[in-house]
């Protein structure tokens, strides 16, 4: 059978438009697909977007987020609805809305599921894949298959587990990939991470040190193999093992990108992060005398977030020198606590889909305007990614963080130019 996997694209001026990293999931199911005898082709819409009205296929594969479910179910559209199936996250936190789109909608993980969907051998509308167990037999992710994506990428997604332990208030993961946390053994990545081309990796799990025991075992074969620069996700807790931090920095870790999520001690409460303010600026100084670069991850406009906190937070950053950061407006994504308490509040006042990438006020917070957030974000974000503050980085030979901010400056400028007039309030009838 002829296989089409889509990855709908990015919306305008998200700035992860910008970024050609594939989902894995697509990935994922495509290699399965292609080893079980069939024909696969991807498409990652960012890199490449085709003429549908041309495709003939006898499955079409949709993987949506929350932010690109409404180009998903337009794609979905344009092909009879028996061919369609309709996976990812945001198709496993609402399958009775993707279901309109597609003859079939897979909650959860695939892999044990996809074979028997396409062959016809479960029909259920609604299928509820299991979480996969043992991920060692999963095949190493094919990305070939995705058209037009130039090998070897310029940074490759490996994912070493899933789940996470924790179960912060605003993140879809654990209603995705469950709170056990299940990783690959060592040898099984080594050998997946021999076949990488790449010069650069990002460790894509929500959670890399979760059990400190396995990560130590998967640096150490890191240390063996000398592969350099990678990145990866880790929580404050990581800096808490200094030895770990320096096995993570002989092995090549480049960059550390950590959900701080707030400075604001009532705000990371409301978060259930389970850290502290004192531990975010521990863990940043840790990780910073381990030379390894932080990009900082904060997420505002909680209940107990004002203006003040929006600037305590470009302050803080600047102070504890964070290289790189990233100012998400809090979303109410479908499944979690967050979304299930402004929803009980009626403080939601769009459902459209393609606002919900963390850079649009889509509620009513509580301590300021919708406006008033949405600006002060902004304008701080801008001011973190100045050219003042890039060419001071440049004076003082930070070359990579100056590349960096400018990147950072241009993506902030590309949104103000596609939304200053933020459209979406004003429809909404948000003046103030
Ligand atoms: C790598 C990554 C990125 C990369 C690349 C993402 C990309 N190409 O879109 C970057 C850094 C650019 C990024 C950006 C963003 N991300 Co991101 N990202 C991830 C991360 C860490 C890993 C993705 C991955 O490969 N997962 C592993 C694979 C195996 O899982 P999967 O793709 O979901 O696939 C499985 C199932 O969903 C299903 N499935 C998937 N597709 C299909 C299709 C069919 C037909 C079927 C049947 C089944 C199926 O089967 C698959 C196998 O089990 C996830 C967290 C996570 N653990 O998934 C967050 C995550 C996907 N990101 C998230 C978010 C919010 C974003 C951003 C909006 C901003 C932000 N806050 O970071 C942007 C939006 C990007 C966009 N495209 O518009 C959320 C999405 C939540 C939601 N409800 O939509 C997640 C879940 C993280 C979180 N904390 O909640 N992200
Ligand atoms: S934000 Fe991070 S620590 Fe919290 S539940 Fe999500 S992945 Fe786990």
């Amino acid at each position: 059978m002829k296989i089409v996997l889509i990855e709908p694209g990015s919306t305008i001026a998200n700035v992860y438009s910008k970024i050609s990293m594939p989902l894995l999931g697509p990935v994922y199911l495509g290699t399965i697909l292609k080893n079980q005898g069939h024909e696969v082709e991807i498409y990652k819409e960012d890199i490449y977007t085709p003429d549908y009205a041309g495709i003939k296929a006898d499955i079409i594969g949709i993987s949506i987020l929350t932010a690109t479910a409404n180009r998903g179910y337009e794609i979905a559209r344009k092909f009879p609805k028996e061919k369609v199936i309709i996976g990812g996250v945001h198709a496993s936190l609402v399958p009775q809305e993707a279901r309109r789109f597609a003859r079939q909608v897979v909650v959860g993980e695939a892999e044990g599921v996809i074979g028997d969907i396409v062959n016809g051998e479960v029909r259920d509308e609604i299928v509820y894949g299991k979480p996969v167990e043992n991920l060692d037999l999963l095949p190493y992710p094919d990305f070939s298959l995705i058209k037009g994506y130039r090998l070897p990428a310029f940074i490759t997604p490996v994912l070493t587990s899933r789940g996470c332990p924790f179960d912060c208030s605003f993140c879809s993961v654990t209603k995705m990939f469950g709170r056990t946390y299940r990783f690959r053994s060592a040898e099984n990545i080594r050998k997946e991470l021999l076949a990488v081309r790449s010069k650069n990796i990002f460790f894509c799990d929500d959670n890399f040190t979760a059990n400190p025991k396995r990560t130590r075992q998967l640096l150490e074969f890191l240390v063996r193999m000398k592969k350099r620069h990678w990145a990866c996700q880790v929580r404050c807790d990581a800096a808490k093992d200094e030895s770990l931090l320096a096995l993570m920095a002989r092995a090549g870790c480049n960059t550390a990108c950590i959900g701080f999520e707030s400075v604001n001690h009532k705000t990371l409460e409301a978060y259930d992060k389970k850290q502290t303010i004192e531990e975010i600026i521990h863990a940043i100084g840790s990780f910073h005398k381990k030379k390894i670069k932080i990009h900082g991850m904060f997420v505002l406009g909680g209940d107990d977030d004002d203006k003040k906190t929006v600037w305590d937070t470009l302050r803080f950053a600047v102070r504890h020198k964070i290289d790189t950061i990233q100012m998400m407006i809090l979303t109410p994504l479908p499944g979690t606590k967050v979304y299930e308490e402004l929803e009980k509040q009626k403080r939601i006042f769009s459902r459209d889909w393609s606002l919900y990438d963390g850079q649009h006020i889509v509620f009513a917070p509580k301590l300021l305007s919708a406006r008033e957030l949405q600006m002060n974000v902004l304008k701080a974000y801008a001011r973190f990614y100045s050219v003042y503050n890039t060419l001071v980085l440049f004076v003082r030979l930070h070359f990579r963080n100056a590349f960096l901010r400018l990147m950072g400056h241009k993506i902030v400028k590309d949104w103000l130019r596609h939304n200053r007039s933020m459209r979406w309030l004003a429809q909404e009838g948000i003046f103030s």
